[in-house]
Order: C-alpha cells, then structure tokens, then sequence
C-alpha cells in the first residue's frame, strides 16, 4: 500500500469535509455575492499582465491587484467602487468550525479558475496578521494544488484538492510558497460551467 507524504507541519487536508448540500448552499451564497460584486480580471504589479484566474471577494476587506498600485486589501471593489457584500454566514461558520481561532473572518477572497485557468507559486503576505490561519474551501472541479517551504527554493509537494475539501494553513505554513498547477476539467458536475472555485477566508489586520 502507499504512503501518504505527512503535509508541511501547519497545513491540515480535511477532504469532502462539506457534503454536497452544504456546497450546494454555498454555491448559492457565492452567486449572490458574484451578483453584487462582479468576478474582475486581476493584473501584475508593475507588469499589469492579466492574471488566468478571475477574483471576487466579500467581508470588510478584500484583496486586490493592479499595475499601478499592486497587491493590497481595500473595502471596496476596484470596478464598482461599491463596499464588498459581508460574509455570508454559511461561510463564517465553516471558519468556526475549522480554524481553530478567536477572531471572525475579515475576508473571503474568491477564485474562479476556468479550465486553463492556473495560479503560480507565490506567498501570502499580505496581512498583516500572519498568526491567524487562512481556510481554503474549494468547490467544482478537481485541481492540482502544490505547496512548498517558505523559501522559494524549497522542495515542494503536490496535493490533488477536490469539492468540498477544506484546507487549513497555518502556523510554520502560514509563509510557505504555494500554487495551483492545473484544473481537471470535468471531474465535479456542482458548478453549471465547469471550472473550479476557491475561497479563502482570511484575517488581515492584526487582533
Ligand atoms: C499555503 N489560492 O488565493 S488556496 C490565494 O486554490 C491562493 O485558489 C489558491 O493561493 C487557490 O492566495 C490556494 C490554499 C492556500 C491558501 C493560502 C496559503 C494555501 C496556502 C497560504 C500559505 C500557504
Ligand atoms: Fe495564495
């Protein structure tokens, strides 16, 4: 039988952890908060080369890019200028229930990956609360996630994330570089395109 590799110490895999009428209902959530706060096309500081992956977000703030002003949080939309809807509860009580700490979630950053879609290794930093972890949720089709140490050399592993699957991120992990390499297409039938969602709830602002 094979072995599973041990994940990066902080990182907790808990697959189909939603079962499929909880990810239903958040697909319906996350419809709701699309109407009010359209996907934009995400840019590259200085380059402005547009990103495959299309954002949204919801909470107090946000995350956001652009040539000009790069990575940032802001508590409006960089298209509408209207403030982010809140966080639906749905989502904030899957927060309580995984991510093992105090403080609510003060952003949902949503990613919708269309079939080539990919994201390149990177860190998350920029909140300024590296204590708090980051929840993953991710909806639809299977992907390719990899993850690695905090040094951009470090070796890394690659985990396959289907719908339903929350990942935890936290602790010596909180700075590991990490990626998405490619969508399945056509491995989940819960979005009406196909394509795949993640969320990311998030503390950005130190407690
Ligand atoms: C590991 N999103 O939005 S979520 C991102 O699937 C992002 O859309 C990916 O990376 C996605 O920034 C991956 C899992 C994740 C999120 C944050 C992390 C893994 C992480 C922070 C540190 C280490
Ligand atoms: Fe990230």
């Amino acid at each position: 039988m094979p072995v599973p590799k041990p994940l990066p110490p902080g990182i907790r895999h808990l697959p189909f952890h939603l079962d499929g009428a909880r990810q239903r209902q958040l697909v319906e959530a996350i419809r709701a908060v699309v109407a009010e706060a359209p996907l934009f096309t995400p840019a590259m500081p200085k380059t402005g080369k547009a990103m495959s992956v299309r954002m949204t977000n919801c909470g107090a703030l946000g995350w956001v890019t652009d040539k000009d002003r790069g990575y940032r949080y802001q508590p409006d939309h960089p298209v509408t200028g209207r403030p982010w809807p809140a966080i639906p509860a749905i989502l904030a009580d899957i927060w309580r229930e995984t991510a093992q700490y105090d403080l609510e979630p003060e952003a949902c950053l949503i990613n919708h990956y269309d079939a080539g879609a990919r994201m390149g290794l990177h860190q998350d930093r920029d909140e300024q609360d590296f204590a708090a972890p980051v929840v993953s949720i991710s909806l639809g089709d299977d992907c390719l996630f990899r993850v690695g140490g905090p040094k951009r050399g470090d070796p890394t592993m690659s985990l396959r994330l289907a719908s339903g699957d929350i990942v935890v991120i936290g602790g010596e992990s909180r700075l590991a570089f990490h990626g998405v390499d490619r969508i399945y297409p056509g491995t989940s039938v819960l979005l009406k395109r196909q394509g795949r969602i993640n969320l990311t709830l998030r503390r950005v602002t130190r407690a």
